[in-house]
């Protein structure tokens, strides 16, 4: 049996309450020996799933008045007895009690161990150990939902399909070799192809979900240039919803980057408003062109600003010229004025095009949408399960190399018995996916990122 832990399991600070989660086989005992109930009911005699109130003290000091909820084996989030103290919030409370329960013989919970121990226990599968983390760190609703569902097991569902395929192929393989005298029919060559590309689709797709799912999950590096006062300030502050960057009718306005993080319908953009893109004398300002210019080359996502109002400069054509196969939106600002800008010529040269006006909101549904072509997540339903983690990508992606080499084997007429092989490698490679089949040192990385107190 393992060691009883504990941790506060809520943030660190102010906050109208706190949780200290105990797990282990002495966790009753342990909160037992510091708590008395109103009730007068013992700690170790409270059924699964009911709650105590009363107070918490340590060697006769009073430390706070809780209820405690009492969680049964194997009836828990970890799969062992689990008892949870609910005290006020603040630092001191919360790290008083959490003491108290150490010095009763619980052990300092690592980081990510309660949630180690549900996987451990099998109540949980890796790939939703990851969606937990997922969860607690999601930025925007869609990026909850995607790890939402993948918690509940679509991602799971859906390697298990392509597992399911490649095993029933592996099993038919090796049992028409290893027992001729059964009379197991021949798989012949289409069916076996067959299967093997409907495995490839559904690993393609997966694969191709991921970053998609990341930029969801962790947003995308977004910036904003044009000539000096096409607009740029303005729509960084419609974006961000206040005054975030200084607006005038100067060119020039902006000299240094500005930046923020908004959230363009389910997309987390981290922006950065820049100086305006033009050749002056300005040392300054020079700098800052300079800045805008570098931030161009590394940022994910472009809006580059265009002024309806004006007829392309020699500023724009210089622009449109360093966004060649960049992922840039243009976006043609100032809408809800007399169009006297070249349009189609900007069409030309950027797929991606929209009408907007900063000034009134107009056109920003138009925006989120090229958006959303350009980063991959238009086509995304997050309810199909997304693989969530480097790791499980790997694994999809050694997965799908070997179901390739398995086709390219095949056509080249390689012997059944070594493909029957390359297939067993596939399914290795999802059987760690699922955390089925993984070694100590997977676990022990995939925990480890966690917080304490999950
Ligand atoms: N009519 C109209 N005016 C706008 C619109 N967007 C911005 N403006 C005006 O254009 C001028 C310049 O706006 P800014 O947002 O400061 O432009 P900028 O691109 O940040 O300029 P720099 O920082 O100098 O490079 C201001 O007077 C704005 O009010 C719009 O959609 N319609
Ligand atoms: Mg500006």
């Amino acid at each position: 049996m393992e060691h009883t832990i504990a941790a506060i399991s809520t943030p660190v600070g102010q906050g109208g309450m706190g949780v200290i989660r105990i797990s282990g086989q002495d966790a009753l005992g342990i909160v037992d020996s510091i708590f008395e109930s109103v009730s007068g009911k013992r700690v170790t005699e409270m059924k699964g799933y009911t709650a105590s109130f009363g107070k918490i003290s340590d060697n006769g000091e009073h430390i706070d008045e809780v209820v405690v909820l009492v969680f049964r084996a194997p009836l828990s989030y970890t799969g062992e007895d689990v008892v949870e103290i609910s005290c006020h919030g603040g630092i001191y409370i919360t790290k008083r009690i959490l003491r108290a329960v150490l010095g009763k013989g619980a052990k300092p919970a690592q980081p990510g161990e309660f949630t180690k121990r549900a996987f451990l226990n099998g109540k949980i599968g890796l790939t939703e150990a990851e969606s937990v983390m997922d969860i607690i760190s999601a930025v925007g609703d869609r990026s909850a939902r995607a790890a939402l569902s993948v918690l509940e097991g679509n991602l799971r569902k859906r390697i298990d399909n392509v597992k399911g395929i490649l095993i029933d192929l592996a099993a038919h393989l090796s049992a028409w070799a290893d027992y001729p005298e059964e009379e197991i029919p021949e798989v012949d060559g289409l069916t076996l192809k067959n299967s093997l590309i409907s495995a490839k689709k559904e690993l393609v797709s997966l694969i191709n979900s991921y970053d998609a799912g990341k930029v969801i999950r962790e947003g995308v590096d977004t910036v904003i240039v044009g000539k000096p006062n096409v607009g740029k300030s303005t729509l960084m502050n419609l974006l961000t919803g206040f005054e975030r960057s200084i607006v005038t009718d100067i060119p020039g306005t902006t000299r240094d980057i500005v930046e923020e993080t908004v959230m363009l319908g389910d997309i987390p953009l981290r922006l950065s408003d820049t100086a305006g893109i033009r050749s002056t004398d300005d040392p300054v300002e020079r700098i800052g062109v300079k800045r805008a210019k570098s931030r161009l080359s590394a940022a994910g996502l472009i809006f580059a600003v265009f002024d309806s109002s004006t007829p392309l400069s020699d500023d724009d054509m210089e622009l449109l010229d360093l966004l060649k196969d960049a992922p840039a939106v243009a976006v043609i600002n100032k809408a809800d004025l007399d169009v006297k800008t070249d349009s189609d010529f900007i069409k030309e040269k950027i797929r991606h095009t929209v009408f907007i006006s900063a000034k009134t909101g107009e056109g920003i549904k138009e925006l989120e949408r090229e958006v959303g072509d350009i980063v991959g997540t238009s086509n995304l339903d997050p309810s199909l399960g997304i693989l969530a983690t480097e790791r499980q990508f790997n694994d999809a992606e050694s997965a799908l190399n070997s179901v390739e080499e398995a086709l390219s084997a095949i056509d080249a007429g390689i012997t059944l018995d070594a493909v029957t092989v390359i297939i067993e490698d596939a399914i290795n490679s999802l059987l760690e996916l699922t955390g089925e089949r993984v070694t100590e040192a997977v676990v022990d990385k995939v925990f480890s990122h966690f917080c304490v107190g999950k």
